[in-house]
């Protein structure tokens, strides 16, 4: 029987992010198992892209498609990868598919853009190309042409693998995730007041004492510089960028746990693991804070390939203020003297900032001081982006402090319109941040982040034009057996009509 009369196939506007431009054809391309992936020769990495796509389709085929360098005309069967022939106007991440009832060509100026495009015929496949068990194909795509590329540069996702740690494979599992939505910068919030969890070599206690605990008073864990390095090679492969964050001045009880001269009265404090926050501060007057936090930025940024450095800068309820920003500043020279961007929550606005300096808004009306300065925004409205606020009163997990975030409060918002005065220019794009204090598992992180995260997937990459809570909600339903697929364990929100996720 011909898959499309066994499963539906996805219309091309089934989307999660909804592209740019769409125009169906009506008929079907059919992919079977005798299919080849085609690359072109002589552009590097795009074998690598034929195989991430051979083997993301692997388990529900059962076979692996051939991938094969080519120069020769596209025939009839096949999918194609290539570079050549591209619209520059497509940009870093855009890039053209045709689907024919012949073929499939992917086209993009750049490989990431040709990687962007892979999820797209992911999700071009019927949903079941996601449950890992093999089927009998063929497998049916509709024919038409798309050309996408995203709104904002910047579409991320923040975890904190502080208050409680997460495992590498853990991570890489939130990493291919954020992928298949066409995310591309994961921020990692690697130290805060109960957890230290990076290797710093020039201060090894950092991780060993200020990691060894959790919330909870769990064992903790930190990730040695080969596992960082792991992190951002594997999210290389998904054309992710990693953003390291190490939270100061406040949110530093662990780093105070662990060297007793980082402490103004030299005297080392007990390990802690509440979830208070605001009652840490580095020592600002003492010039080891600083040797300190420039082997620590010095180490940082010889592991890290992207151009950023997040500093936190939030809620430093226990430095006083002019303290603050003489410590900020300080601190914004020596990122910069390591090569790289500094990055801190909105509260850093309150400083003289570099203008290569992003300030990140989360609830005040702090950001838009540095938007007067000439630095650009990342935008996480905690009200709407926190993927830590519970859904609604029966959430189990999570809190409540910015509200109650249903999937239609993450999804109806726009970055632009958020802060007076602050238009689509002064912005990078947007992120979505899961805190974790009440969550301990990668079960608990996919309940809290899906089914948001798709919405700020889409807000980050789509057209506003295109952009109506009600046709989005039918396209979510359609993803429902998508993510059932994939395993994850997304939150069945009353306020979608999930289609069914028999296989
Ligand atoms: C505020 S948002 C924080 C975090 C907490 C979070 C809980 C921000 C910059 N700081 O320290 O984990 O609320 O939702």
């Amino acid at each position: 029987m011909p898959a499309s009369e066994s499963t539906p196939v996805p219309a091309l506007k089934s989307l999660i992010p909804l592209p740019v431009l769409v125009d169906e054809t009506g008929k079907i391309f059919s992919l079977s198992t005798a299919a080849k992936i085609y690359v072109e020769t002589g552009t590097t990495g795009l074998l690598a892209l034929g195989n991430y796509l051979a083997d993301a389709i692997y388990g529900s085929t059962g076979s692996l498609l051939h991938v094969l360098t080519t120069t020769e005309p596209p025939q009839p069967g096949n999918l194609y990868l290539t570079t050549s022939g591209s619209d520059p106007g497509l940009g870093e991440e855009g890039y053209s598919l045709t689907i024919t009832t012949d073929h499939v060509t992917l086209c993009a100026p750049q490989p990431a853009g040709l990687f962007r495009g892979i999820q797209t015929i992911r999700q071009l496949l019927p949903a079941s190309i996601e449950n890992q068990a093999p089927q009998p194909g063929p497998w049916a795509i509709a024919t038409g042409t798309i050309r996408d590329y995203p709104r904002f540069a910047w579409r991320g996702a923040m975890l904190d693998v502080a208050r409680h740690f997460f495992k590498l494979q853990d991570v890489k599992r939130f990493i291919d995730l954020l992928a298949y939505y066409k995310l591309n910068c994961l921020h990692l919030h690697l130290s805060d007041d109960q957890g230290w969890r990076i290797m710093i070599q020039s201060w090894p206690n950092l991780a060993k004492k200020g990691g060894s605990t959790a919330v909870g008073g769990g064992s903790g864990g930190y990730y040695t510089q080969e596992d960082y390095a792991d992190i951002i090679a594997y999210a290389k492969t998904r054309y992710i960028t990693v953003v390291p964050e190490i939270d100061m001045p406040g949110h530093t009880h662990s780093a105070l746990v662990s060297y007793a001269e980082l402490n103004c009265d030299g005297v080392a404090p007990a390990l802690y693991t509440g979830i208070d926050v605001g009652f840490s501060s580095l020592c600002i007057e003492k010039e080891v804070t600083y040797r300190f936090i420039d082997d620590m930025i010095r180490e940082l940024a010889a592991l890290t390939p992207g151009p950023y450095i997040h500093i936190g800068g939030d809620e430093a309820l226990a430095t006083p203020i002019t303290e603050y920003k003489a410590f900020v500043e300080r601190v914004q020279a020596i990122v910069q003297s390591h090569g790289k961007q500094m990055i801190g929550w909105e509260e850093i606005a309150q400083i003289d900032l570099l203008d290569t300096s992003l300030a990140q808004h989360w609830s005040s009306d702090l950001a838009r001081q540095a938007v007067a300065q000439g630095a650009r925004l990342i935008m996480s409205p905690a009200s709407r982006s926190y993927m830590d606020m519970k859904y609604d009163p029966s959430t189990v997990l999570g809190s409540c402090w910015a509200g109650y975030v249903s999937v239609q409060d993450a999804y109806l918002w726009d970055p632009a319109l958020e802060l007076q005065g602050v238009v689509e220019d002064d912005i990078i794009g947007v992120e979505a941040p899961l805190w974790t204090e009440t969550i301990q598992t990668i079960q608990d992180i996919e309940f809290m982040a899906f089914p948001r995260l798709l919405g700020y997937a889409e807000i980050g990459w789509s057209p506003i034009a295109g952009r109506h809570w009600l046709e989005y909600k039918t396209r979510l339903g359609a993803h429902g057996p998508r993510l059932a697929g994939l395993g994850v364990n997304f939150y069945r929100s009353p306020e979608i009509e999930w289609e069914t996720e028999e296989k």
